[in-house]
């Protein structure tokens, strides 16, 4: 049986981590990132079964994401998802997710929601969506294979590591599955400011120089 563990990463979730974690479908196994949160995040994670990696400081989600997995690693996970810790991403999908890995013929799994927040989001989705057909590149929920992580991993020390892996990945023409991730409305504020805009504009700069270089 594949073997596929979850990775959230996580600042200040409190009032949702728990809901998230007891809802992710069995038998996986969750790994959640508490990155400094100063609120019950890591509480509320272990009490509600899930393995918690403690950053002592905020370090970002990229550095977040970079620890979940390679405890999954560790761990011998055969595939890895992410999921948002905030529950605007229903736990059921991960569902979907699972399947597409049941036989090992996928890849990548990328979560493409219905409408992206920021404008950076929706700029860099329309140039994926050209480029390889992936209109949402930069949905917090998707999933790699652990040969994808390890082939690409030398990626998850840049700035949007997840985004930069994936990107790698399609451009080898990797096999993939998208799947529709419904969002929820968050209760509270994102935790990500405006400033993220940039991050993203970066990334998406360098992405159409990896593409042109590639050409
Ligand atoms: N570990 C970690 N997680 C973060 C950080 N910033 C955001 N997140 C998590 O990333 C997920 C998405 O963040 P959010 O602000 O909701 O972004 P949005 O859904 O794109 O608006 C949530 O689960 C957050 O807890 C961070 O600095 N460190
Ligand atoms: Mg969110």
């Amino acid at each position: 049986m594949v073997k596929i563990i979850v990775v959230i990463p996580a600042l200040n979730e409190d009032s949702t981590i728990a809901d998230v974690i007891r809802r992710v479908p069995q038998p996986a196994r969750t790994i959640v990132v508490d990155d400094g949160s100063t609120d019950q995040t890591a509480v509320n994670a272990e009490r509600a079964g899930a393995e918690v990696v403690r950053h002592d400081r905020n370090r970002g989600y990229d550095d977040a994401l970079a620890s979940g997995f390679a405890r999954a690693i560790e761990l011998g996970a055969d595939a890895i998802v992410s999921i948002d810790a905030d529950g605007q991403h229903d736990p059921e999908i991960l569902k979907h997710v699972f399947t597409c890995f049941e036989n090992m013929d996928t890849e990548l799994v990328i979560g493409v929601r219905e409408h992206q927040p920021r404008w950076a989001e929706r700029l860099f989705g329309a140039y994926t969506r050209l480029r390889f057909g992936v209109p949402d590149i930069l949905c917090g929920l998707k999933g790699v294979t652990a040969l994808t992580y390890q082939k690409y991993g030398r990626l998850m020390d840049c700035p949007s590591i997840h985004t930069a892996m994936a990107l790698a990945a399609l451009r080898d023409k990797c096999r993939y599955d998208l799947v529709e991730v419904p969002i929820h409305p968050r209760q509270d504020d994102p935790r990500f400011s405006w400033t993220v805009n940039i991050r993203i504009l970066a990334t998406f700069s360098r992405a159409i120089i990896a593409d042109f270089l590639r050409r």
